[in-house]
């Protein structure tokens, strides 16, 4: 069904067929203007050149256009249904797939979309104030369709609750404007969505590893047997490839920028001509890689296979793998310390499947380091980055509770303390980075510290006045 843009809100799922739902989604709407207006992008613009989706197929499904940030058009759009979809994994694989929520699931699927949905406008308010310090107009623009599309991502979660979970879903949706990132008392539920993005190399980074997390989370959530769940987060696959494209080629930018100053001035210590030491770069990488690893949970986790046997949640890429795609013969090895050693442990896999999606997970984030020491290398400098070992400043899970350093030694306090600002960004790192966070509102300007983007958004070209100013 194409979307309907005439509506008060833009759908594919025929809204104007259930009065019910669409006026308890009516109900909600002005709660979510009214959380953007509050906790949305706090720097005043007239327009922004945004992409709007205007139809869920392959092919020219996003308009792109001057608007008013906060009359974009959020609504609720589903990929098209297969009506022969079944079941891909799990104790029931191969039966047709649900279209409403089965009684013994729905404690669990419900858990499932709030902690879903908790993201989403979580990574609004983290970005807040970002646009007071844009590097470009182009940038900005970007942080802003990132912004209006985890807005459109928390529609999504609530369409579901909505459509699907009676009271207890709209109560739900409710608390999802309620908790807010950082809160004290009311918190964002997951440990990465509390924490602040106070300057443009962390949104680079949150959207590349952060983000990264929620395509391999919404990766399995597609797989669910709840098909209006698989359908709402293949859309959002969709538009979430854009966010993660954001982080690498942010990240690909301030790295390209920092090997020419390194070479202009013959150092490894740019701070002082504007830029951004690799040192730094390679601290915020660990910073938020490690951050994001904890996303996954435990690497032993029941939750995960009840999730799985139930048909609720599957793997990354459930129907190209080569087995049974039931586990309940197969072993799995995963992380554990014990007696002063990273060592592993086999368990059944399906008690294993945080941790195989976190090794697809790791094995993606690979190819951004990748790309950002050949940027380094065709820069001319000899130094590279990496990922930190996975155990390396973790709060979830096995590692959890040790102190493991990048190269992955497990040491004590002692040594932890007296390191750690060599790890991760020091106040000093976090001062410096925060100097140079000056806008830079003129097209085709760019800021010291970052090198200009390769091209346009949508074939504009680079100087183009992306963002409108009252
Ligand atoms: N922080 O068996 P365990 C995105 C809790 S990002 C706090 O280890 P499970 C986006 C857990 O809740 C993707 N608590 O874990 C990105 C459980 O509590 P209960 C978001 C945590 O359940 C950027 C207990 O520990 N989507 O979309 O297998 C911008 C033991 O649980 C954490 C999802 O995450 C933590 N980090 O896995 C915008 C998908 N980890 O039940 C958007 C939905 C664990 O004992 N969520 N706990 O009270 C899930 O699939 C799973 O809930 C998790 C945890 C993967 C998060």
């Amino acid at each position: 069904m194409s979307i309907d843009y005439s509506e008060k809100i833009p759908n594919n799922v025929d809204l104007v067929g259930n009065r019910k739902l669409q006026r308890a989604l009516e109900s909600w709407q002005p709660n979510f203007l009214n959380w953007w207006k509050t906790m949305g992008p706090a720097v005043p613009t007239e327009n922004v050149y945004l992409r709007t989706a205007v139809a869920v197929g392959r092919e020219g499904w996003a308009h792109f256009d001057h608007v008013p940030m906060d009359e974009y058009r959020w609504g609720v759009f589903l990929a098209e249904r297969n009506t022969d979809r079944r079941i891909a994994f799990g104790e029931q694989k191969g039966e047709p797939v649900w279209q409403q929520v089965p009684g013994e699931y729905r404690a669990d699927l419900q858990r499932l979309i709030v902690i879903q949905g908790d993201t989403e406008p979580a990574s609004v308010e983290q970005q807040r104030r970002l646009g007071e310090s844009a590097p470009s107009l182009y940038d900005l623009r970007n942080l802003f369709q990132v912004n209006v599309e985890e807005g459109r991502h928390l529609w999504a979660m609530v369409y579901l609750l909505h459509a699907y979970f009676g009271r207890a879903g709209r109560e739900e949706a409710e608390a999802l404007l309620q908790r807010n990132s950082g809160d004290i008392d009311s918190p964002r539920i997951l440990g990465a969505f509390n924490e602040e993005t106070p300057d443009w190399l962390s949104f680079y980074m949150f959207t590349y590893f952060t983000d990264r997390d929620g395509k391999y989370q919404l990766g399995t959530l597609k797989e669910s047997a709840f098909d209006p769940l698989s359908r709402t987060c293949e859309f959002m696959l969709k538009e979430e490839a854009h966010h993660m494209f954001v982080g690498t080629t942010g990240v690909d930018r301030v790295v390209a920028r920092t090997a020419e100053l390194m070479r202009e001035h013959d150092t490894d210590d740019i701070a002082p001509y504007g830029g951004i030491p690799l040192d730094v770069i390679q601290k915020y990488i660990n910073f938020h890689y490690s951050v994001s690893l904890d996303l996954f949970g435990s690497e032993r986790s029941t939750n995960a296979a009840n999730y799985f046997t139930a048909g609720l949640k599957g793997r990354w890429q459930e129907e190209r793998r080569k087995d049974d795609h039931v586990l309940t013969e197969d072993a799995a090895q995963i992380d554990v310390v014990r007696a002063g050693e990273i060592t592993t442990d086999e368990v059944s896999a399906l008690l294993a499947l945080n941790h195989d999606l976190r090794r697809e997970y790791i094995a993606d984030c690979e190819t951004g380091l990748k790309r950002w020491n050949r940027v380094l290398e065709k820069g001319g400098i000899e130094r590279r980055l990496h990922l930190p070992h996975v155990g390396f400043n973790r709060h979830v899970g096995v590692f959890g509770g040790h102190h493991i350093t990048p190269k992955g030694d497990l040491v004590g306090e002692d040594v932890w303390a007296a390191n750690q600002d060599k790890w991760l960004p020091s106040e000093a790192d976090k001062t410096h980075v925060r100097s140079l966070m000056r806008p830079v509102y003129e097209p085709g300007k760019i800021a010291g510290w970052i090198a200009p983007p390769s091209k346009g958004i949508n074939d504009k070209p680079v100087d183009y006045e992306y963002v409108h100013f009252p």
